[in-house]
This record gives C-alpha cells, structure tokens and sequence, in this order.
C-alpha cells in the first residue's frame, strides 16, 4: 500500500472515532435527536467496505454505523445537522439520525425494524443486474438482525439470481444484551452462506488490513458478475447497545481484551512498522478530524429548526404524470 494510502486510512478511522466521541458526548448533554448507537470500536469495519466503492455503489449501513456516511461520502456538516434533528440534515429534521440517508451519495437510511434494509439492497442489486450496471450493493447488517426472515428471504433471492451485493454481518457478540450463543446454533453467521449458495468468509473486523482483502475480492466478485457474498466481521462495541445501556451484561475482562485488539491502536503499529513518525501523524490528523468535527457541530447548531407545516412535506413520491411519460 502507499504511504498516501496508508495515511488516508488513519485519517478516516481517526474521524470516524472523533465524530462517534463527539455524539457521545452530546447526547450526553442532551443536545441530540433520538438514540445514539456508538460503533466505536467497529471502525475498520465501515472503512474497510466503504473506502473503495464507488461513487454510484450504494451502501445500505446498521444503526450503528455512522462511519459508513462519512466514508461513503456524506458531508460531516450535513450529517451532523441530521443528528441533532435540523432542517440542514439529509430528511430535513423530520426524523432522527437513524432513519436519514443521504440518497445524493448512495447511501439508504437505516430502519428501526432490523433487517428490513437487506431485501432493499437486495432489489437494487437486481435492478444494477436487469439493467447491466456494474454497480454493487453493500448491506450491513447486527448478528441479531441476522435471525430476521426477512433476511433470510433476501439472501435467498440474491443467491437464487446471482445479484452484485455484499451482506456484510458485524458480530459484535451481542444484540443489545442477547450473546451469540442465544442468537444462533451455527459457528459463524457466515456458515449460513453454503443454504444459499454463495460464499460466506469470517473475518477480523478490528484488523482493517483483513476487512480490506476480503471486502475487495467480495466487491469485485460480485461488480463481475459472480454473485453475493457473506463476510461475517467479528467486532466489538466499547460502549453499550445505546448511551443509556451500562452493558453491565459483559465482564469487565472481555471489554478490556477487546479494548487491547483497538483497530486504529492496530493501524498505528502498522504504520509504526513501516517506519512512518507515527507521533506526528496522529498529531496532525488529530488535529484536522477535531477541526472538521467542530465546524460540523458549529453548523448543525446553527443550522434552523424545521417550522411545523413542513412536516407535511416530501411525505409522498409525486403521481407520475402518465401524459408526459
Ligand atoms: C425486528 C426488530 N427486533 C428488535 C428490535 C429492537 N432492537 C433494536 S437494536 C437491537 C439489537 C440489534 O443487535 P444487532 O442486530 O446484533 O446489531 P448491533 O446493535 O449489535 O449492532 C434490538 C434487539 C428492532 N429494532 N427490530
């Protein structure tokens, strides 16, 4: 990889965990719209899937990756104004974080019913493959969500019709406070793949090197045409399933052990090994991911809040006018 490469990578893991601190702390302070689901400690996840997409590749992230806005292309500014609930944010304060996407740059909005995203991404992998677009569809999706039907059905219909998609698992061993061993009887999620047909790869999701190889050879299998792919990350969450879960279900022990595996803690020895000034890196990109995070909450605090009678917009498609078409 370049040193260039190498660099932008810091950076996106760098602002992605500035800006999921930043919400934290003001959800804290009761500044925020809705629930706030931190990925911190997901990073190299989102990263890793998003930053080789392609502009017109669309992602269809979990309510817990806000990292995959940023990566994806989302304006931080933007984002920001849709998490405190103004009318600058991508569904015009109407809704909370959680259900904005940001269509403008591919990205579908997250829905409260989990799962219900993959037969969506789904139907867009169909449409790419009906009109011979060599566009990909990138679905993420909680190891709890993975128990869904609906689920089930997409990956079925993906399989059954060979479609360009990505079904992106991130395990983070617990589904609010459900344990893996209460959530499904297989090894991995990604063994379910073989019931479909189509490849399924378990993978470090702390280690964004490994994200990176195996969301590269599933991105590319299926822009050529070779179908889906299930990659299961292992990950973890550091904070609870939202602000206001202590998590006191998880030991102590587990947290910190995971804590020692941190994906940027990762990407710093690498960097390190490459014998780049890795003090100096992290000082400047520090620096620059505070910059960019202040202005984003700057502009979201001013940016107005939506006036009552707009919440009686955008609410409909508009009636195609079957004289014009
Ligand atoms: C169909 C459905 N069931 C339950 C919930 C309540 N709920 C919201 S998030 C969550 C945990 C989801 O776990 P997982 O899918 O593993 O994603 P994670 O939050 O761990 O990232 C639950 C149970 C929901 N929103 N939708």
């Amino acid at each position: 990889m370049t040193e260039q490469k190498d660099r932008e990578l810091y950076y996106w893991l760098r602002l992605i965990r500035e800006y999921e601190d930043r919400v934290s702390s003001l959800d804290k302070q009761g500044k925020l719209m809705g629930g706030v689901y931190s990925g911190k400690g997901q990073e190299a996840v989102v990263v890793g899937f998003c930053h080789d997409l392609r502009w017109d590749d669309w992602i269809f992230p979990l309510h817990r990756d806000m990292g995959a806005f940023l990566v994806k292309g989302a304006d931080p500014n933007r984002l920001m104004a849709q998490i405190f609930g103004k009318r600058d944010g991508f569904s015009k304060g109407k809704d909370s974080y959680l259900h904005g996407g940001d269509l403008e740059n591919g990205i579908f909005g997250a829905t409260s019913m989990l799962g219900a995203t993959l037969p969506v991404a789904a139907g867009m992998a169909f449409k790419f493959k009906v009109r011979k677009e060599d566009r990909v569809a990138v679905a993420f999706f909680g190891e709890g969500a993975s128990s869904r039907g609906d689920v089930h059905e997409a990956m079925n219909f993906a399989g059954v019709h060979r479609l360009p998609v990505v079904f992106v698992c991130e395990n983070n061993f617990y589904a609010y406070s459900t344990p893996n061993e209460l959530q499904f009887a297989v090894d991995n999620v990604s063994d379910r793949a073989a019931g479909y047909g189509f490849k399924g790869e378990v993978v470090n999701g702390n280690d964004l090197h490994s994200v990176m190889r195996t969301a590269q050879r599933a991105i590319e299998r299926a822009r050529k045409g070779d179908g889906p792919t299930l990659v299961e990350c292992k990950t973890y969450r550091y904070h609870g399933h939202s602000e206001h879960d202590r998590a006191d279900y998880r030991e102590e022990e587990e947290v910190i052990t995971w804590e020692s595996r941190d994906p940027l803690a990762l990407w710093e020895l690498y960097l390190g090994k490459k014998k780049y000034d890795v003090d100096a890196i992290r000082k400047e990109t520090e620096e620059k991911v505070k910059r960019i995070v202040d202005e984003a909450v700057a502009f979201a605090q001013e940016s107005p809040s939506p006036e009552g009678p707009e919440a009686m917009e955008d609410l409909y498609a508009m009636p195609i006018d079957t004289e014009a078409v």
